[in-house]
């Protein structure tokens, strides 16, 4: 595993379509999060990911990008993660664009950069199920499943269990946690405050926080403290 992304308890997700004034980033870079990942579903291009990325390099903290769009891809990132979603219900979301993009880019990637991240959408509502078709209404069993088969047969180094906009179940989660021997379980979805990160930080290894940012920055400060504080 990546030795920066073995040590991460808590992550902030910027979406470069969506505005964030000077001094709110400053707050979030210097929050004391273990990274940046710069990714969005939809609205994202390579101008904004340019754009927010020089932004968040006035600042030591690491900052990733995860890849979403081909024409996004924009170089200077410490890391690219990159998505497989596993119950996607189009093979392209799978593999189709990733074969695609070898094929016209191989020579440039800087594949020691790469971290493939085993996407498990479990909101049926989020952006991202809707784009993919996913198959996310997944009981405990079949999650688990889908996780060993990322850990054990893949050999992901991320499992991410994804309820972008909703705080997911978290006695699904722990089921698909106990399941892992490698990966290292992410968790995304509906953290709006301390206390939802303390829960979430509870049964996962690395707690995302994304749309928090943008409506209650304050609160969404506090999940740092929040998450570091449970191990
Ligand atoms: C989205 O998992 C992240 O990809 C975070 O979700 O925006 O709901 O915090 P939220």
């Amino acid at each position: 595993m990546n030795q920066m992304i073995a040590s991460w308890r808590h992550v902030f997700k910027l979406d470069p379509d969506r505005p964030l004034d000077d001094r709110a980033l400053e707050a979030v870079c210097l929050s004391g999060t273990d990274a940046i990942m710069v990714g969005g579903s939809s609205g994202v291009t390579y101008d904004n990911t340019v754009d927010l990325l020089s932004r968040v390099r006035r600042y030591e903290v690491s900052c990733v990008l995860e890849v979403s769009d081909l024409e996004a891809v924009v170089p200077g990132f410490d890391l690219y993660m990159i998505p497989i979603v596993l119950n996607a219900g189009h093979p392209d979301w799978l593999i189709g664009q990733h074969v695609r993009a070898i094929e016209k880019y191989s020579y440039m990637i800087p594949w020691e950069q790469l971290i493939p991240e085993g996407y498990i959408v479990l909101n049926p509502e989020a952006t991202v199920a809707k784009v993919t078709a996913a198959n996310a209404g997944l009981d405990a069993a079949q999650a688990g499943a889908y996780a060993q088969f990322a850990d054990k047969l893949l050999g992901l180094p991320i499992v991410y269990a994804e309820y972008s906009g909703q705080l997911g179940d978290l006695e699904l989660v722990p089921a698909m946690r106990r399941t892992l021997e490698r990966s290292r379980l992410f968790y995304g979805g509906g953290i709006t405050d301390a206390e939802s990160a303390r829960r979430a930080a509870a049964v996962c290894d690395t707690v995302v926080v994304g749309n928090a940012v943008y409506t209650d920055l304050e609160q969404a400060l506090e999940t740092v403290a929040a998450v570091k504080g449970t191990r």
